[in-house]
């Protein structure tokens, strides 16, 4: 079994949703914590509601007392109290992985965190990680540094020096070459990951969906970097099988499932 905490997306492609199709593709029983409910479709937001943080601390102590977790995952955080609420959460399960997905925009622009909250993931979540799967305006932000300065490999090397946690830093904001490249820190050394560029400019969910796999894989059992590897797989094959939405003016969403059932 695997948590995320994350937000509501009325499209189901990101947030709760798409982590829940993720874990449930790759056989692994989901359960969740909401932290707030956007209201949106692929490429315009409407409305982003935070839930309450006592709230969101009741589903955590529900699941929590009810289940045993094998590894945590977040997403959208919403608030600076939300963040709070996790991080005493997280401190308790010290041994269960736990994967940051270090959300702060939605991919059509709002934001997905307010600012305290961003100084909060920093300084209180962020060392609790095993990984955070930052792309490069997040990982400039958490670097608090122009993102013209630093490439990607150097990037993870200081995450990991700066918080002490596992990085994955993500290339496919970076120029539009056929491959993209992904940097991983681990324990101070970094890898390469590389896959082809699949251009689909409309859908979003990525961060979550790569993310979620990588939270499934490590409940159960794999070693990070091949959880890493796997999920990046994955991501490609729902990228691949994408949905597109004609009425909607040729939006896109992931496929989660890009596998039929026999
Ligand atoms: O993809 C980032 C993201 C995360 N979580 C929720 C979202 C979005 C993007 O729209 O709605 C709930």
């Amino acid at each position: 079994m695997a948590l995320t905490i994350a937000g509501s997306d009325s499209s189901a492609g990101a947030g709760v949703q798409a982590d829940l199709k993720t874990f449930a593709a790759h056989q692994v029983y989901g359960v969740n914590a909401v932290t707030g409910i956007v209201a949106e479709v692929p490429g315009s937001v409407s409305r982003v509601q935070p839930v309450d943080s006592s709230l969101l601390g009741a589903q955590l102590n529900r699941v929590s007392s009810a289940f045993t977790i094998r590894s945590i995952k977040t997403g959208m955080l919403a608030t600076a109290d939300n963040i709070r609420i996790v991080a005493d959460f997280v401190r308790e399960c010290s041994d269960t992985p736990f994967v940051i997905d270090p959300v702060m925009r939605a991919t059509a622009g709002p934001n997905l965190l307010d600012a305290a909250g961003r100084e909060l993931l920093k300084s209180e979540l962020i060392p609790l990680a095993t990984l955070v799967t930052p792309n490069l305006p997040e990982t400039a932000d958490l670097l608090g540094v122009d993102p013209e300065t630093f490439t990607p490999a150097e990037a993870a090397a200081q995450l990991f020096e700066t918080y002490g946690a596992g990085f994955l830093v993500k290339g496919g904001h970076a120029e539009k070459l056929s491959t993209v490249v992904d940097y991983a820190c681990i324990d101070g050394n970094v890898f390469e990951i590389s896959h082809p560029r699949l251009e689909v400019p409309d859908v979003h969910g990525t961060g979550c969906t790569l993310s979620a796999a990588i939270t499934a894989r490590l409940a159960f059992g794999q070693p990070l970097l091949e959880a890493i590897g796997g999920g990046v797989s994955y991501l490609a094959e729902c990228l691949d099988a994408h949905f597109s939405w004609p009425q909607s003016g040729g939006s896109e969403s992931l496929n989660h499932f890009p596998k039929s059932v026999d």
